[in-house]
């Protein structure tokens, strides 16, 4: 057996000891328990009653926004329950709502690309049908969540991504010219978002236009600010090294960001050849006068800065080899960088950075505390109450740990920081705690993203899920109450209180979403919620229909073969969940009409025939009959 299996074995069987020693201590406290009762009995009993069911008719107290990495889309689950609400397309194309097919949704995807990407994409269909969507975050006003926005990025095509929260629709998406790849992605928590930061985690040279290419000196990575509210680049800043994860203070003043590569590495050897990586801190007032000055380039249309070593607008402070996660601590003051390749975190104090950037003080002057807390941590978490949660990747655990206790134990004091470590099924990246990201952490739960789950589940091949487990952190003792699988890849998460989002059950018929539509239909004369009707204009379609259960406007239409066809169908129901469908049979068309909305999709009529339109979305006892049938007249008979 080897030695890593021999240490998994062990840890499970501690496990199992670990659990029965919760259990009994409480039940001779409580004196109610029995040990049988199993992880909800352990649960209540180490934290006092937290209540992780939710019964059958009610609420999660939590909206959480997982990243679906690969998938590229964003998942909407309750917590506790970790029951899957909703699932938000972004960057992959959806069967079930029409997204990356319908008008709407083809407009976001295409409107915010590069020229290049254009004319790259013109023999593909238009837009990109895969991303890779790791950092879903909430804007934020105040240092708290103000339930407008989410963003998040595209590490496979170097984009970045808003969510509308009122709708829970992705309403823009923006490439990002010079930069390669997006990985880190966290928005500015003071006085509001403000800037959302992008990392870019691989360097390429600039411009990458074929004319450098083995010479990886001349490579750079990007740091990107998107302005929040108009999701266009506010600025780059070219750095050394790369980029991985990045976080912001909650004064508005910083950006920080981990940097793996400092050695400009292009294998892996050479990117674990320096002992020391860094953190880069970006101060965010020197940006702005320095886009104001004028001390820049323009590259891509956008102002790119010079922050290579030596900068005013940037510090490296060195930290131990291969650094990843960067978690700004809710007391506004710590940020917390974890070790990978080191089995310490690197704790920073943002109150001095005043001062390195003065050149007062060293990099490293920085740092107040490094516990070792174990092997491979990735990311931390918060409760709120001064302890952090960081994951132990290679370990298979989570450590909990106090920072005022690792503050003192750097000064020289007696301490030890370690506050529990538990196990995590298996292999644990991320891990979020309910409101920890912002300063109204309230220390309830922590979500623990595992990247394998072997045997935690029925076997379903190979191919396995990735394993989210629930641990109750209210009380003195974590407690995992609850796992479930979950498809690939969550890498990182938002926990978020459900008084926080607001959203509407009806779309409003003035909403931007399909303002094209509603334009396009004022231009033929015709009344969405009323009209169904043919427009012709030239070798152009336009087919207008309403939808209400359990009826199309149009029991059929009639196009002539090799036409252009756009039908836009208009859901006039006002009843709260009555969402329809519209495919076209044999045409590879589908869509989702929610209530009081429009949809539109365009496509050219090359085959003849009869081709039924049916309603995909189950509205009504007959829905089956809702139905009409596309005639394509043949060219020529
Ligand atoms: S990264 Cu995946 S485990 Cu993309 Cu936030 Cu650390
Ligand atoms: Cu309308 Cu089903």
């Amino acid at each position: 057996m080897s030695e890593e299996n021999q240490s998994r074995l062990n840890r499970r069987q501690m496990l199992g000891s670990t659990a029965f020693v919760a259990a009994a201590g409480a039940a001779s406290v409580g004196g109610v328990l029995s040990v049988s009762g199993g992880a909800v009995t352990e649960a209540r009993a180490a934290t006092g009653a937290a209540d992780y069911e939710v019964k059958p008719g009610e609420l999660d107290e939590y909206y959480t926004f997982f990243s679906s990495g690969q998938c590229g889309e964003v998942r909407v689950v309750g917590v506790p329950s970790m029951r899957e609400l909703m699932r938000i397309p972004v960057f992959n194309r959806c069967s079930a709502t029409g997204w990356g097919q319908t008008n709407e949704s083809r407009k976001i995807m295409t409107e915010g690309l590069l020229p290049e990407t254009i004319e790259f994409l013109a023999d593909k269909g238009g837009v990109y049908t895969n991303g890779d969507l790791h950092h879903p975050h909430l804007s934020f006003t105040d240092g708290t969540y103000d339930g407008r926005y989410l963003y998040a990025n595209d590490k496979a095509n170097t984009r970045v991504c808003r969510i509308r929260l009122d709708v829970m629709k992705c309403d823009k998406i923006t490439e990002l010219p010079n930069q390669h790849t997006v990985h880190g992605l966290r928005v500015q928590k003071y006085p509001r978002t403000g800037y959302v930061f992008a990392n870019g985690e691989d360097g390429v040279p600039l411009p990458n236009d074929g004319k450098i290419l083995d010479d990886p000196k001349q490579y750079h990575a990007i740091f990107t600010a998107l302005d929040g509210d108009t999701m266009k680049v506010a600025w780059q800043v070219i750095v050394d090294g790369n980029l991985d994860n990045v976080d912001a203070d909650y004064q508005g003043k910083y950006a920080f960001a981990t940097c793996y590569n400092s050695e400009g590495g292009i294998n892996l050897a050479e990117m674990m050849a320096s002992e020391q990586d860094w953190m880069v801190i970006f101060d965010l007032k020197r940006i702005e006068e320095g886009v104001k000055k004028g001390d820049f380039q323009t590259m891509g249309g956008v102002p790119v800065l010079d922050g290579r070593k030596g900068s005013p607008y940037t510090r490296y402070v060195p930290v131990s080899n291969s650094p990843h996660g960067c978690n700004t601590a809710p007391d506004g003051i710590h940020v917390v960088v974890a070790g990978k390749l080191s089995p310490t975190v690197t704790v920073f104090d943002v109150r001095k950075f005043d001062d390195l950037f003065a050149d007062k003080i060293q990099p490293r002057d920085t740092i107040v505390a490094e516990p070792e807390i174990g092997l491979g941590p990735l990311h931390t978490a918060y409760d709120g109450r001064g302890n952090a949660y960081t994951t132990l990747f290679i370990d298979s655990q989570i450590c909990k740990w106090n920072i005022d206790d690792a503050v003192r134990a750097f000064a020289g004091e007696k301490v030890d920081p370690i506050r529990q470590k538990i196990d995590v099924h298996y292999q644990p990246g991320h891990n979020h705690t309910s409101m920890g990201q912002t300063k109204e952490a309230d220390g309830k739960w922590l979500i623990s993203l595992n990247k394998f789950s072997k045997d935690r589940y029925l076997n379903v091949g190979p191919l396995k899920p990735e394993s989210d487990q629930l641990i109750d952190i209210s009380g003195d003792q974590m407690v995992v109450v609850h796992d479930n699988p979950t498809f690939a890849e969550p890498h990182d998460a938002t926990i978020v209180h459900a008084s926080k989002v607001n959203p509407v059950s009806l779309w409003s018929r003035d909403d931007p979403f399909f303002a094209d539509a509603v334009e396009q239909a004022k231009k033929d004369n015709i009344d969405l919620l009323v009209d169904s009707e043919v427009i012709r204009d030239g070798n152009k379609v336009r087919v207008y229909m309403t939808s209400a259960a359990p009826a199309f406007g149009l029991d059929s239409f009639t196009v002539k073969q090799g036409e252009e066809v756009t039908v836009y169908v208009t859901n006039i129901d006002e009843v709260e969940d009555l969402t329809h469908g519209f495919a076209i049979v044999n045409y590879g068309i589908n869509m989702e009409v929610a209530p009081q909305a429009t949809a539109s999709v365009t496509f050219k009529a090359t085959k003849a025939g009869v081709y039924w339109y049916y309603c995909s979305w189950f509205c009504h006892a007959m829905h089956m009959e809702m139905k009409g049938r596309m005639l394509v007249e043949p060219q020529s008979v």
